[in-house]
């Protein structure tokens, strides 16, 4: 890892273990608590002489922890480094994306002189206190382990117990870190593996767990499997074990909405995307008729269930990264690709519901191709699109009607696709596809987001011209909070109308390579989708034109029953 520094700091510890951890890029906006740990960060070089950990500036706190959260989802880990409150505070809510989201982003954050608190000073971005204890405590809650570093020699320690517990809990830590530690000498650190060493399952308790699923299983008739969106973060090995214990159970697969993806949608024993009444293929109907459901990493939210009225009626077993829950018993310190490694294993054939799948199934639905010069609308959008997915293709969708034009297209073998359903951030998908492509640059990344959600994080799209990467964005420009105005309308749900493909350009100004336009029928946005797959050296940004109601029937579907969910009178008045 290049030449050792002479005198080992805080700083090269850190850098140390976050390159050791697998993270290539660290996220970042600069303030003066932070400084000298971003040279030292930064000055990390590889064997070669190069950077070893690559600085990638963001134009704000918020994007910069939103561009970490994406960086998680294709690295496994991210670290997001700003400065003390006016930093921190704006990349919490990134860092609660990642709690919600199951993914270990590190937030790292600079602080006071650790003289100033003795002394009774007033700093610059703190609350105009003395008390520098604030930011500690607000991260405790939307991390799994909050450190602060008071000295030197403790760094190492709590460096790594917040590492640790971040890449076996699949949440975000919090370390802190004083501007005048940064600098400071400190030990060398250890062999990693104290850090990334998965918990083994253990074996008695892994013995029994399989033994209860064997016993959940028995004298149903009608078993099937339900994927949720904690599988895909404990790791490839469980997805593919998933795989090879459906295809000895030989019964239905069906997923959650924020699942797409994490079962191959081109095998034959997938059913569709079990969200309720917004279903997609026949995944409701084999839910339902199912008298056993193998849970697997789901998660039942007011969104996944359609308000509260898609609950699964059988009783459940679930199974989670390092637990299994069953009705009546629980099964702690069992690693889930090793419950389903052996319960494949332990079970036998029963591939009742997909007797029953093949008869249910839909025919393909007749697909309307619009008129060249018919207005766009959101159904030849999805048309048109859902050709670009390929083996290569990472699919973003933004919440609003792009999660359920997104939800509806079928994935090719290999396609992947994102979606941050449980904290649902207008907005996200824009710096998090940006890390996303900078972690995966192999794939190909497409977003599809809405005007509204763009609105809130359009700068990070000058980071992706920067870094010349070439995302493919359709921007659904509906004038307003379509998905607001399904659930609940009012003046607050009309924006004002932006020239996005102008300010796209703008974002060139004289230096960059991004491609935009704005498509107003389907053969301009078929033009468009040729010049954006042609488009290289930087981002092209397609803004799609449609008429302010035209929303797919999904989106009021489920904005019905969550409006009313969310109007249930109080219990106690
Ligand atoms: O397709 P469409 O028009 O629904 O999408 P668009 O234009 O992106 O509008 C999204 C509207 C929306 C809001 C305002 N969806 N959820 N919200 C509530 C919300 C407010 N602030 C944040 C940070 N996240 C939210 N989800
Ligand atoms: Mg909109």
């Amino acid at each position: 890892m290049g030449e050792a520094p002479s005198i080992f700091t805080v700083g090269d510890y850190l850098a140390e273990r976050l390159v050791q951890i697998g993270i290539r890029h660290h996220f970042v906006v600069p303030g003066d608590y932070n400084l000298i740990l971003l040279d030292k960060l930064g000055g990390k070089l590889d064997l070669f002489g190069r950077p070893a950990l690559i600085e990638v500036g963001c134009a704000n706190e918020l994007n910069c922890s939103m561009a970490a959260e994406g960086y998680a989802r294709a690295n496994g880990a991210a670290a997001c480094v700003v400065t003390y409150s006016v930093g921190a505070l704006s990349a919490f809510n990134g860092t609660g994306s990642a709690y919600a989201e199951n993914l270990p982003l590190i937030l790292i954050s600079g602080a006071p002189n650790t003289n100033d608190a003795g002394q009774f000073h007033l700093l610059h971005h703190t609350l105009g206190t003395s008390d520098f204890t604030y930011q500690l405590e607000m991260a405790r809650k939307i991390t799994c382990c909050a450190v602060a570093i008071d000295r030197a020699s403790d760094a190492p320690r709590l460096i790594d117990r917040a590492l640790h517990a971040a890449l076996r809990a699949k949440k975000p830590a919090y370390i802190e870190i004083p501007t005048n530690l940064a600098g400071a000498p400190c030990m060398r650190p250890g062999p990693i593996s104290a850090v990334v060493d998965p918990v083994p399952s253990n074996p008695a308790v892994l013995a029994a767990t399989i033994g209860e699923a064997a016993q959940y299983l028995q004298g149903k008739q009608k078993p099937a499997i339900l994927v949720g969106p904690k599988l895909r973060r404990a790791g490839p090995e469980a997805e593919e074990a998933l795989i090879k214990l459906a295809e000895k159970m030989g019964c239905t697969v069906a997923v959650q909405p924020a699942a797409k993806g994490m079962f191959p949608e081109d095998h034959p024993q997938y059913t569709g995307v079990f969200w309720g009444q917004v279903s997609t293929l026949a995944a409701d109907a084999c839910i339902n008729w199912a008298d056993a459901i193998l849970c697997v990493g789901t998660v039942f939210t007011d969104y996944s269930t359609v308000g509260w009225t898609a609950m699964p009626s059988v009783p459940l077993m679930v199974a989670e990264m390092d637990h299994v829950t069953f009705p009546g018993s629980t099964f702690g310190r069992v690693r889930l690709c090793d419950f389903l490694g052996g319960l494949t294993k332990a079970v036998r054939r029963n591939d009742a519901t997909m007797i029953e799948y093949r008869r249910l199934r839909p025919d393909p639905v007749l697909i309307h191709v619009a008129g060249e010069n018919d207005a766009l609308s959101r159904k030849e959008i999805q048309r048109q699109v859902e050709p670009l997915l390929d083996a290569d293709t990472t699919l973003f969708v933004e919440t609003g009607d792009s999660w359920f034009n997104g939800i509806q297209m079928k994935l090719p073998k290999g396609a992947d696709f994102e979606i941050e359903m449980q904290w649902g951030h207008i907005g996200w998908s824009i710096p998090a596809c940006f890390g996303y492509a900078l972690g995966k640059p192999e794939r190909k990344v497409i977003t599809m987001v809405g005007d509204g959600s763009f609105q809130v994080t359009a700068q990070e799209v000058s980071q992706m011209v920067r870094w010349k990467l070439p995302i493919i964005i359709f921007l659904i420009n509906n004038k307003g909070y379509t998905i607001e105005v399904e659930i609940h309308d009012g003046l607050y749900n009309r924006i004002k109308n932006w020239d996005y493909a102008a300010l796209v350009q703008a974002f060139n100004s004289t230096d960059g390579n991004a491609a935009s336009c704005r498509v107003e029928t389907g053969g301009e946005l078929a033009t468009a989708i040729t010049m954006a797959q042609e488009h290289k050296g930087g981002p092209t940004l397609v803004e799609c034109v449609i008429h302010q109601d035209d929303c797919s029937r999904e989106l009021i579907t489920w904005g019905h029953y969550v409006a009313a969910a969310n109007a249930r009178p109080p219990v106690h008045v």
